[in-house]
């Protein structure tokens, strides 16, 4: 696999510690010969990154608040200066409050479900704007991170699975606005990880456990695999897919249960 994305200069946004999964997926990509660009939302995040990039040379670092029009414009600027050509998208952010994210989903507030959306289907919307100029290179591919909360009712995910629901159905259009200029689109929806956004989350450990007892492959997922499947729709190996959704889950959603 060393050389899939040999030259290829790829952004992956949402790199926040070791356990991100756009970290699994910046290491699939720098094994790959990616050239590596990534953008972190604020200063103690990114110090963390320069910090975990120590020893990979060439890494080039941004910082990136999604809910801001001027820093997502101000980073596109200084990626145009700095590589001029895109040719992969990695898309891994989400964010609702905490207090939206368990009890009913009727009592979410309209500012955290404006909120949720902004974050995580918005921001795809407006890095697909800027990145699409810099795809010049007559072929580009653009992943973000789903779950399957998007297509169940699963219990506390709330306000996000209506906001997953709106990211994949981003995808799609994006994906036939974009094919024309053979740039592709999908959605990998991840099984559960105990990332940082996971954990603090109510009964995750608990319902971690469920579905490590009923996943037909046994094992739960991880940031490598899910860093693998983003690596073959950033590469060429994927050029006939777009607007897809890939269920990197052991198996999970196929279950009657
Ligand atoms: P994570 O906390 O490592 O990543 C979430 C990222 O979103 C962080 O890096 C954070 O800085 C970024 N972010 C939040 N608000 C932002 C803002 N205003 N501006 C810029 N960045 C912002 O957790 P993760 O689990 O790696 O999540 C990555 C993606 O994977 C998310 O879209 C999540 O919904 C999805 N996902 C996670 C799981 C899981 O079980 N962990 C399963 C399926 C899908
Ligand atoms: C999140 C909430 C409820 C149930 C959940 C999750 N399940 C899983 C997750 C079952 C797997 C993790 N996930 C898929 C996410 O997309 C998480 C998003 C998230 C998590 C937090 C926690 C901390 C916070 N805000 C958050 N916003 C989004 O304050």
């Amino acid at each position: 696999m060393a050389e899939l994305l040999k030259d290829k200069n790829i952004l992956i946004m949402g790199v926040s510690n070791k356990w991100s999964i756009a970290w699994g997926i910046t290491q699939a990509c720098f094994d790959a010969g990616a050239n590596i660009l990534l953008s972190c939302q604020d200063e103690r995040t990114e110090k963390t990154v320069r910090e975990l990039t120590r020893n990979m040379e060439g890494i080039k670092i941004y910082r990136c608040d999604v809910t801001d029009d001027e820093q997502v414009k101000c980073m596109f600027d200084n990626i145009k200066k700095d590589v001029d050509v895109l040719h992969g998208l990695v898309h891994s952010i989400a964010f609702a409050k905490k207090e939206e994210l368990e009890g009913a989903y009727y009592n979410t507030s309209r500012d955290g479900y404006l909120l949720a959306q902004n974050i995580s289907v918005y921001s795809l919307v407006a890095a697909t704007r800027y990145a699409k100029p810099l795809m010049t290179d007559g072929e580009g591919s653009i992943v973000t991170l789903t779950y399957l909360g998007s297509e169940r009712a699963i219990p506390n995910y709330n306000v996000m699975g209506v906001a997953k629901a709106a990211l994949e159905a981003s995808v799609r259009y994006l994906a036939a606005d974009l094919g024309p200029d053979n740039i592709r689109v999908n959605s990998i929806s991840a099984g559960p990880i105990k990332t940082i956004s996971a954990r603090g989350v109510k009964d995750f450990t608990s319902m971690l456990k469920q579905y490590e007892e009923k996943i037909p492959l046994k094992q739960p997922v991880t940031q490598k695999e899910i860093g693998d499947t983003a690596l073959f729709l950033l590469s060429s190996l994927s050029r006939g897919i777009t607007g897809e959704n890939i269920h990197v889950d052991g198996g999970y959603h196929i279950l009657g249960i």
